[in-house]
């Protein structure tokens, strides 16, 4: 395995819950990259919506190879093993002055996992700066474990469609801008406190999020299939997906809108309030 973080990097993350900027994409990759996402917005006629944004690389082929880029993939085993699955994948794009945002949270509040083992890698598409609303977070948030969350920014505007949002105020003075040049990555831990502002530039903030887990680990609410990208599952705890993506572009959007349905069902019916 190429080893692309050094002892210090993998110990600054481990300190302070986040690491950037991290080399993720060449610059022919990123081009590609980039140009598929153009692509499958220009199917879509739109930015894609809050649905067509979650786990794409369930159902696009071009998503999926970036969920499981070796590069990515090298950098994810140094944090959490060399037994790795994508639990789940975001888009987080923001276009200029749409007043989308991130409500301060911790992705491990409402993942419930029984350790936390997993890690996400924010894979800049575009620049990621102040001015476009790039992540911000907390720095060593996460050594304090989960806190208590309400659902208080429920709103059209927060691309968190739970709405959730941390109970406590976060001090200005405690956060960290994760900077990030497109083709760049950071990795942030699932109870680091994060969140973002809205885009106020001319320029769109394009970012895709991915989970990685170990497959040790345990979880309450009901997963999405994930996609074992390196090494083995011994304890099967989780669906896998069988084979990459192979969808025509109108079934795609259909399954993923079918997929985000039936979790939105089963996550009512685990916890009805
Ligand atoms: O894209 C953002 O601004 C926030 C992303 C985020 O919440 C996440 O990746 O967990």
């Amino acid at each position: 395995m190429h080893r692309p973080l050094s002892e210090q990097e993998v110990g600054a993350y481990r300190r302070s819950g986040i690491l950037f900027p991290v080399f993720a994409l060449s610059k022919a990759e990123l081009a590609n990259f980039r140009g598929a996402y153009e692509q499958f917005c220009e199917q879509l006629g739109s930015p894609p919506s809050a649905a067509q944004s979650r786990n794409p690389h369930l159902f696009h082929r071009w998503a999926y190879d970036l969920a499981t880029h070796p590069r990515v993939l090298d950098a994810v085993e140094q944090i959490i093993g060399p037994n790795i699955l994508v639990h789940h994948a975001s888009l987080f794009c923001k276009y200029p002055h749409d007043g989308t945002f991130v409500s301060w949270h911790q992705d491990g509040y409402y993942l419930d996992l029984n350790e936390p083992l997993l890690v996400s890698a924010w894979i800049a598409l575009s620049e990621s700066n102040v001015a476009n609303g790039c992540m911000r977070v907390v720095p060593e948030s996460h050594l304090n474990g989960r806190a208590k969350h309400s659902n208080s920014a429920s709103s059209e505007k927060n691309l968190l469609p739970s709405g959730l949002e941390i109970a406590c105020e976060v001090q200005e003075r405690d956060t960290l801008d994760v900077v990030l040049r497109a083709g760049e990555m950071s990795l942030h831990h699932v109870n680091v406190v994060h969140g973002s502002n809205p885009n106020h530039s001319a320029e769109p903030r394009l970012g895709f999020a991915v989970r990685y887990v170990a497959p040790s680990v345990r979880q309450a609410v009901v997963p999405v299939p994930t996609v074992l990208a390196r090494g083995r599952d011994e304890e099967g705890y989780f669906e896998h997906l069988e084979s990459p993506p192979a969808y025509r572009f109108a079934e795609a959007i259909a399954a993923q809108a079918e997929l985000v349905r039936r979790t939105t069902e089963a996550r009512r019916i685990a916890s009805p309030t």
